[in-house]
């Protein structure tokens, strides 16, 4: 559309304003490249990008945290996956192929994340395979019931939310901006989760006890995926001074279980916790603590379906390599295609 000539000086003097303003804020600024940068973004609240200077352990902590969450959303696809061929209707099965497809593409954008931090995501993959690098607790328990994949949906998809949209607002640009894509595709997993166990908490005496069991079974470890105790947490007093992390272990857990009570009501299940009520000084429920000691001994390699999960893992490696490479000799050829045009 053609501009008036009296309008273009205006659009010309707004230009100028915006290109002073810009370079006020540059002169003000300090170097990108220099520690006092990256102390004023974080105090700041603002985005620590790539292209920035940062002190090595805090890309050693990221590296290692959004390693580590990759990793668990790929391995996380088996525990449910082992269930795609038993589902019990079709409509259920096309929703968890769904949801056990949307996991692989959060390790996707995760491990993106990773390498704008200079890592190489084949050598992500050797360290999960190594054992150097680990993936959360939580998967590695067994499915042994349909209802386990509800009570994953609910309890295990809820507990990631509390825990990952804080991390919406982590001070590192490409991890908090994946974290809300992955945030929603979550939240919609958590409601299927919660869906589907309300059916069967609904349904005959048998799947209403298989839905109570499942219960029974992932409460405690949802609640170790917080991690250790505060004060047994090694890394969040740090993570929490970068605004890696915006909440402690201990908080997020209690946010979880104030959230989760409220739903067990509307689901009719019991949450197995003797001990679990209200305080009202508190203004939160009291609860029992899951056995942490389990939980380190789970993250050391000694859980349930460690092994399995692994093996799993290694054989998807071997057995896929040719796929890996005839897609990298194809986007090799596709690139080359490109730029010979160019
Ligand atoms: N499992 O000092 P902290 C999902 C390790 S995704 C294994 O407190 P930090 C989606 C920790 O790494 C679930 N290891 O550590 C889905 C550290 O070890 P290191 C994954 C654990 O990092 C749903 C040591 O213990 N989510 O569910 C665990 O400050 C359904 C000391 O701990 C994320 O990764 C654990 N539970 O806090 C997919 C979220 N807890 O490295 C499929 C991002 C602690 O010193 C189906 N990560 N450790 O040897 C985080 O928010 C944090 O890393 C924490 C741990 C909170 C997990």
């Amino acid at each position: 559309m053609p501009v008036e000539p009296g309008a273009q000086s205006l659009l010309d003097q707004v230009a100028e304003a915006e290109r002073d303003l810009v370079d006020a804020a540059a002169r003000d600024r300090p170097d990108a490249e220099s520690d006092a940068y990256f102390d004023a973004v974080i105090a700041a609240d603002q985005k620590i990008e790539p292209r920035d200077a940062m002190p090595d352990a805090y890309r050693k902590t990221l590296i290692r945290q959004i390693a580590q969450h990759a990793h668990s959303e790929i391995i996380g696809m088996q525990p449910e996956g082992n269930w795609i061929t038993r589902a019990p209707s079709l409509a259920r099965k096309a929703i968890l192929l769904a949801k056990v497809q949307d996991e692989a593409g959060h390790g996707l954008y995760l491990y993106a994340a990773a390498e704008t931090l200079g890592v190489d995501r084949a050598e992500l993959y050797e360290q999960l395979l190594s054992g150097r690098q680990k993936y959360s607790s939580i998967f590695n328990y067994p499915t042994v019931t349909w209802a386990d994949v509800g009570a994953i949906g609910w309890l295990v998809d809820g507990a990631a939310i509390v825990n990952q949209v804080p991390l919406c607002r982590c001070s590192y640009g490409p991890y908090a901006r994946a974290m809300i894509r992955v945030c929603k595709e979550e939240s919609f997993h958590q409601r299927q989760g919660f869906q589907s166990l309300y059916v069967l908490a609904r349904g005959t005496r048998k799947q209403r006890d298989m839905a109570q069991d499942a219960v029974n079974r992932w409460w405690y470890p949802s609640l170790a995926m917080f991690g250790p105790p505060d004060g047994d947490s090694t890394h969040s007093a740090q993570s929490m001074a970068w605004k890696i992390k915006r909440y402690s272990n201990d908080d997020l857990r209690q946010r979880f279980v104030d959230m989760t009570v409220q739903q067990a009501e509307v689901l009719g299940v019991n949450l197995p916790d003797p001990d679990l009520r209200w305080n009202e000084e508190r203004g939160h429920y009291d609860f029992t603590q899951p056995d942490y000691e389990e939980l380190m001994r789970v993250i050391k390699g000694d859980g349930p379906c460690n092994r399995e999960r692994m093996a799993n893992r290694r054989n998807a490696v071997e057995s896929g390599a040719w796929v890996a490479e005839a897609a990298s000799a194809y986007a090799a050829k596709h690139n080359n295609r490109q730029e010979a045009m160019a």
